[in-house]
């Protein structure tokens, strides 16, 4: 692997006024992407007598070699942010706008919540409850182990998360494909020679269903050894920036582009010998599926040129190693899972699946190894009760939850729980998400922050901070691009604030009827069922596991990550051997894997599964509408100092010039009479916002671009920071209707607005 840069100079605070001592509190993985950067963390003292966090990048950590980007640097300001809640909160009053928001201690919280939900569940059963997990879930093992009991314990149909505004897509095409909707294979970045990437902004995301700290790095490098990086966007972005070729897409048609790749592939006789030995039949079904999109008839749809897609088809076969990688712009649209497939597809037919250079799976420690075969994937076990939309992983689609809630009838959303997520800004058709809230019997929410979604609950639980609990990546670390394993001790001490695991299976006993104090027992019952099922598993003794996990000051989050090392036998190392390994353990480059990775009933890829070719009906409906109507289309955007919807209110990160912008091609903004920051008014079929323009020729003419996560300055909530620079919520404008029949997510890119010059709204922008 070409060396990382380790420079840091762009994220160092000033140092004024001087230092006086430099202490040294530990080692920890950033939470807060997926790029698990490992972290050094000082406090500074100054000769003014004042203390500050100073927080560096782990030159030690073998994974992320001292990267760091800002936000990771701002996470001692989010510890100190005087708004981080400390205390439950108790809202009185209905409407946020008038409502006061009361400190109270955490039995009476749970007390209260246990009255309302008892009463709520008693009436109209567990059905009646709804849960949303937020994105922060999967970066916390304390939630992560836990928040699965309790959907389990809630047992109802309204479960909704982050994962239909993201990556369903993903999840549901690896199902089929693999068998296992868990089986996500990661470009080896290091080692390709040719990097097809497509709705991916790394260098402003930092990557994700793709775990590389400094990805950025990770890029050039590929670019230094001779290798290829193909960018297909509509926005020429900072990695599009980095590479050899950039491909301005119409926004929501890089399944077609990626079904012209594939056909082009089958139909020159470019694919892998031993590929088209294995799975001739499958192969004749996909070229004749795909005959209607050669490189000549998506070319309009998608405004690439034919002879672009027949070069990039062509390269693509002839690497040496080949990988395609499609994200957020590719997946979050109507076709996301086609998209998703066919990805994957591309990267199989060339023979480039499960070998180094190519897409690899990773083996993280925790997971023992496969045996190749399994019971497969399947979606639509049910139905949602108002759209009939399937059930995929027994979610039904977060944009669904507005109608849920206001929509009469037996199963009913009357109550909700709300695990880390701010659904107000960050799901579609926000306004009407936002209002349906409002109409709820009673909403709990687990979140650091009175925000625009937990204004909305009775009841606000807050979590300690990042600094004050241990890390695992249960999940990035199926993700990475070189296997690791790393644990990270909390740095600070909770003092009397429970854990998160404790607030989750506080709810979990009140969910259940066990009452407002069952944490404890809860939890015991939890690791001692999960002791049993590996006992019988592994024909040991479950309570000697049992004892063997029960380390005294240990978490029961800690020690569930230990009963997983234990129960894989994929190594001998323990939780102990990552005690003693603080800055982590690489555990080299990923290696072929696909043999126990399988979970297919034959043990087999299944290449074109029934579903998909079913789908591609919408497929060639969508390609013969051409370049569709002249329209613009909305597409998202990432800034390296946010994420998602919570840190504007870390004044570091904010500070500097406006993030929330609406990005027009000047010919657009010519024709619509816009001016650069002016404030214009968009316009979709979901609602209207105003947002400052800025003029940018980086975008493809006809598309316009707005960040997510925005609109701080609804009644209620209490962010200081940033309701100074609230911006829009775009998400007021993204259509609930507008959904990926295969996965269940929402289309977030590719919406039709209109635009025109707006009157400035006082404190927008
Ligand atoms: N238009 C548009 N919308 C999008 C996207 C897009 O690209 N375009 N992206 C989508 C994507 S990829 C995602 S993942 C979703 C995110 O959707 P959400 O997860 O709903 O939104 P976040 O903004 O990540 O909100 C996280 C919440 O968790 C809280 N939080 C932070 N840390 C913790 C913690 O340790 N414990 C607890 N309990 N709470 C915590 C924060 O205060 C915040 O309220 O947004 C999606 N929405
Ligand atoms: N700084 C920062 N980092 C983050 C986050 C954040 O909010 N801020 N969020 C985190 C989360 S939860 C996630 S899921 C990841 C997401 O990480 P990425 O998937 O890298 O997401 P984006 O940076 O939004 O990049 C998506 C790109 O898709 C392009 N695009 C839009 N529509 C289309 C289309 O139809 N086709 C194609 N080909 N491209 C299109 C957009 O112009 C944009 O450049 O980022 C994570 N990291
Ligand atoms: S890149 Fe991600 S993991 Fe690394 S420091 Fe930044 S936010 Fe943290
Ligand atoms: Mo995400």
């Amino acid at each position: 692997m070409a060396a990382i840069d380790t420079q840091i100079p762009r994220m160092l605070p000033t140092q004024k006024p001087a230092t006086v001592s430099t202490e040294l509190i530990g080692h920890r993985t950033c939470p807060l992407c997926e790029a698990t950067c490992g972290l050094s963390v000082y406090r500074r003292k100054d000769t003014a007598g004042d203390e500050h966090w100073l927080i560096r990048g782990d030159a030690d950590d073998p994974f992320s070699q001292g990267f760091i980007c800002p936000k990771g640097t701002a996470l001692g300001a989010l510890h100190d942010d005087p708004n981080r809640l400390r205390t439950p909160l108790r809202r009185v009053g209905d409407d946020p706008a008038t409502a006061t928001y009361e400190p109270i201690g955490w039995e009476e919280a749970l007390e209260e919540v246990n009255t309302a939900l008892g009463a709520i569940i008693a009436e109209h059963g567990t059905d009646s409850i709804g849960i949303y997990l937020g994105n922060p879930v999967v970066h916390s093992h304390h939630l992560s182990l836990f928040t699965g009991a309790l959907v389990r314990a809630v047992n109802s149909h309204h479960l909704y998360t982050a994962s239909t505004v993201d990556q369903m897509a993903r999840h549901v095409s690896s199902g089929m494909l693999f068998g296992d909707p868990d089986a996500i294979a990661v470009p080896d970045l290091d080692r390709t020679d040719y990097l097809l990437m497509l709705g991916a902004n790394p260098v402003e995301s930092n990557g994700s269903l793709c775990t590389a700290p400094n990805f950025e790095g990770r890029l050039q490098a590929l670019r230094d050894r001779g290798g290829t990086l193909i960018v297909v966007d509509p926005r020429r972005t900072k990695t599009a920036e980095l590479a050899s070729e950039h491909v301005a897409i119409i926004p929501g048609t890089d399944a077609l582009l990626l079904a012209a790749l594939v056909a082009e592939v089958l139909n020159r006789g470019a694919i892998d010998a031993g590929v088209a030995a294995a799975y001739e039949p499958e192969l004749k079904e996909l070229q004749a599926a795909l005959a209607g999109f050669d490189p000549d008839t998506v070319a309009s749809a998608t405004g690439i040129d034919a002879a672009t897609i027949r070069r990039i088809a062509h390269e693509f076969a002839a690497a040496p190693s080949a990988v395609a990688y499609s994200r957020i712009g590719a997946h979050t649209t109507i076709f996301g899972t086609l998209a998703s497939w066919l990805t994957d597809v591309l990267t199989i037919i060339t023979g480039n699946l499960d070998r180094p250079g190519g897409a690899m799976f990773p083996t993280p420690l925790h997971l023992g190894v496969g045996s190749g075969t399994g019971r497969g994937f399947r979606t639509g076990r049910w139905s949602s009760r108002v759209h009939g939309r399937p059930e995929v992983r027994g979610e039904a689609p977060a944009a669904e939850m507005a109608t849920e809630i206001t929509t009469p009838g037996p199963g009913q959303m009357r109550a909700m729980i709300v695990v880390a997520g701010n659904p107000v800004l960050s799901t579609p058709d926000a306004a009407t998400l936002d209002e349906a809230l409002g109409q709820l019997n009673f909403l709990v929410s687990v979140d650091p922050w009175l925000n625009e979604t937990s204004r909305r609950a009775t009841i606000i639980l807050p979590p300690p901070s990042a600094m004050q609990r241990s890390h695992y990546d249960i999940g990035f670390s199926r993700l990475s691009v070189r296997n690791v394993a790393k644990w990270s001790p909390a740095l600070l001490e909770a003092d009397d604030h429970p854990p998160e695991w404790w607030i989750i299976c506080a709810l979990i006993g009140i969910v259940s009827g066990l009452g407002p104090t069952a944490a404890e027992p809860v939890c015991e019952q939890l690791i001692e069922r999960a002791c049993s099922r590996l006992a019988s598993a592994t024909g040991s003794d479950a309570a000697a596991l049992r004892d063997q996990i029960k380390v005294p000051g240990r978490s029961p989050a800690d020690q569930l990550v230990d009963l997983l090392l234990r129960g894989s036998d994929r190594s001998d190392l323990t939780l102990d051997d990552l005690i003693d390994a603080p800055h982590g353990l690489d555990l080299g480059a990923l290696e072929p894997a696909l043999s126990e990775i399988l979970r297919t009933p034959d043990g087999r890829i299944d290449l074109f599964p029934d579903a998909l070719r079913a789908d591609l009906a919408r497929l060639v409906e969508r390609c013969e509408r051409g370049a569709a109507s002249d329209q613009l289309l909305l597409v998202g955007r990432r800034d390296l100092r946010s994420n998602n919807s919570w840190l504007h209110n870390a004044a570091v990160l904010v500070r500097g010039k406006d993030r929330c912008t609406l990005v027009v091609h000047p010919r657009d903004a010519a024709a619509h009479g816009l001016v650069d920051g002016d404030a214009a008014i968009v316009v979709s079929a979901a609602g209207e916002i105003v947002a400052p323009v800025e003029i940018d020729d980086t975008i493809r003419p006809g598309v316009v671009s707005l960040p997510h996560g925005y609109g701080h300055n609804l009644a209620g909530a209490r962010l200081d920071v940033a309701a100074q620079r609230p911006g829009v919520n775009s998400n007021v404008l993204t259509d609930g209707t507008q959904i990926d029949p295969l996965c269940g997510t929402a289309q977030l890119n590719a919406i039709p607005v209109t635009i025109g010059p707006a009157q400035p709204i006082p404190g927008v922008g």
